[in-house]
């Protein structure tokens, strides 16, 4: 289910590998001839700008669903620590190119792909998120997202052992992100097998969701989780989690960390959830990540993101908890929830 096709974009030699990448996710998601070759063309264009620009970088494909619904669109996610883009409203104009910044065809990817944001950091480098839908489907992703994220599988494994799931039902708007225990082919079932059953079971609390979890995942691994439940008519969020998932909040102007039970859930027993309940107004933002982002990352700062599509503010965690030189030593989830209300759209900013 959580396919990934990561492409390190060391040198230029590398661009049409990420290239296949596209064609390859395009492929698996049953997009059309046309709507590959627009992949392919952006993916091709967002390698080369890396390498030409930026010393290289990081290109991702994968699935990613409409935020709380079902329609599925192809990700892809270029990502560099290099010197970043001054003005980016300029570079995504035809023609633009400067030394020390991005060149060309960046315009070109604009058009092409449904949704397509670029987010840069003058020092810290770029990330660059398009998504291609099937036809019918286009208009649900031409929105920056309000709720999205990222997978990094562990040394470029086809699979992550992280799984993310963004459901609605009855009212009701849940977020997991679950992280089975190890890597590789157990851990991704196990996570997997957690996603697809909140994706079956939208409308449910997340402490009774964990509790069912528990029960479905015995034969399993087991999984670290958190669930995140936000309903914005009352203007509460409800968390809960066991075992090593960050969860951050950004609520009224300053972060918190959520704090999760120690356990695993699949495995032993499961001591009572419990639940902690927060106020969410607009501009307010969670983010929850696997241990694959260093334990050292603080949130500061990207609340300045949350106007942003939801996999680029979690694109540029990831980017800016690292560098070029660290590689990750887990499989790496990151899922960002944004009020649906963004704070330039009035509420309390
Ligand atoms: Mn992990």
């Amino acid at each position: 289910m959580t396919r990934v096709w990561e492409v390190s974009v060391t040198d230029s030699t590398l661009v049409p590998d990420a290239a296949r990448a596209a064609a390859e996710a395009a492929r698996s998601l049953g997009l059309d001839g046309a709507r590959t070759d627009a992949a392919v063309l952006t993916a091709s264009e967002l390698a080369t700008n890396m390498c030409k620009y930026a010393g290289g970088g990081r290109f991702v494909a994968e699935e990613a669903r409409e935020p709380w619904g079902s329609a599925r669109a192809l990700q892809m996610l270029a990502l560099d620590h290099g010197p970043g883009i001054r003005d980016v409203p300029a570079a995504l104009r035809d023609g633009f190119s400067t030394a020390g910044s991005l060149g060309t065809g960046l315009g070109a990817c604009a058009r092409a792909a449904d949704f397509f944001e670029l987010q840069s950091s003058p020092g810290r480098g770029t990330v660059a998120v398009a998504r291609f839908a099937r036809p019918a489907e286009r208009a649900l992703f031409e929105a920056p997202a309000v709720a999205g994220g990222l997978h990094i599988p562990l040394g470029g494994y086809p699979r992550s052992g992280d799984a993310l799931a963004f459901r609605s039902g009855a009212g009701r708007r849940t977020v997991m992100l679950a992280d089975g225990l190890g890597h590789g082919e157990p851990a991704a079932e196990a996570s997997d097998l957690a996603a697809r059953f909140v994706l079956d079971n939208g409308g449910t609390a997340p402490e009774v969701l964990l509790r069912r979890l528990h029960e479905e995942l015995r034969r399993t691994r087991g999984i670290a989780v958190a669930l995140a439940e936000v309903d914005e008519s009352r203007h509460r969020l409800t968390f809960c989690g066991v075992g090593n998932i960050g969860a951050r909040l950004y609520r009224g102007g300053r972060w918190e960390t959520l704090l999760s039970q120690p356990g695993i859930v699949g495995a032993f027993s499961l001591r009572t959830p419990v639940t902690a309940r927060r106020e969410w107004w607009p501009g307010d933002m969670l983010v929850l990540h696997s241990d694959g982002l260093p334990s050292r990352w603080r949130p500061e700062g990207i609340e300045r993101l949350r106007d942003h599509d939801a996999a680029v503010v979690a694109a540029a965690a990831f980017r800016d908890s690292g560098s070029a030189a660290r590689t990750p030593r887990d499989d790496t989830c990151v899922a960002v929830v944004t009020h649906t209300v963004r704070s330039g759209q009035g509420g309390e900013a």
